[in-house]
């Protein structure tokens, strides 16, 4: 089956964007990685995304969706090839809990990082503590409930590992010295698997 008309509006260095890709590239769905810089005022990204966010996925008849969870829902049911989410309403939701975890470590982490970006006078020491705290309940959360477990549920790779696959190499592309290696063994045991795949392979985060 052909998809190349669908086209995913992304940075390199976004995990959720990322996250989109590698279930693209998973489901053997074939894709256009269109790069844009949400930041940038010509990027024409608000005129896809109200939110002014990728990634964004611009469907054949020009519909944009967005955020990444309905993109990944979206090109996870384009074909039956190598389901990521499952059809069981318990097991879906189980996964959609991890990847609600690991995109939610994201999120503090991202509100971490542009804090701390702010002028001296307007940072807010206090903001910045209370996401990375977040980030580390995140982690010792996932690090937990994976356990000595394969995979973060079920008994195969899904999108639960992808989202926890893109948190993890995002923190280590961001915050190379939080150190999470030291202390979530099952993770670094996690991360070093799906690292090999070509699909988190070929989309490493780079600036
Ligand atoms: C988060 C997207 C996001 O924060 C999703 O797609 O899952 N819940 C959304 N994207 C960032 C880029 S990144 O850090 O991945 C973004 O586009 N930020 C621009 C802005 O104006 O916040």
């Amino acid at each position: 089956m052909s998809h190349a008309k669908l086209k995913l509006i992304g940075s390199m260095t976004s995990p959720y964007a990322r996250k989109a890709r590698i279930v693209a590239a998973e489901k053997r769905i074939d894709i256009l990685f269109v790069p844009a810089d949400p930041w940038s005022p010509q990027s024409g990204i608000p005129e896809l995304n109200p939110l002014g966010k990728v990634p964004v996925l611009v469907l054949e008849d020009g519909t944009p969706l967005y955020d990444s969870r309905v993109i990944v829902e979206f090109l996870d049911g384009v074909s039956p090839i190598a389901k990521l989410i499952p059809a069981d309403h318990r097991d879906r939701i189980e996964i959609r809990r991890w990847e609600a975890l690991a995109d939610g470590v994201l999120d503090a982490g991202i509100l971490a990082r542009l804090e701390a970006q702010r002028p001296t006078g307007e940072r807010s020491q206090g903001w910045i503590a209370r996401q990375m705290a977040t980030v580390e309940r995140g982690l010792t959360a996932m690090d937990r409930e994976l356990d000595s477990r394969a995979w973060c549920a079920g008994s195969g790779f899904s999108l639960a590992d992808i989202a926890v696959g893109c948190c993890l190499g995002w923190l280590e592309f961001r915050f190379p010295d939080l150190a999470w290696r030291a202390r979530c063994a099952n993770l670094v045991r996690h991360q070093d698997k799906v690292a090999d795949r070509p699909a988190f392979a070929d989309t490493v985060p780079h600036a």
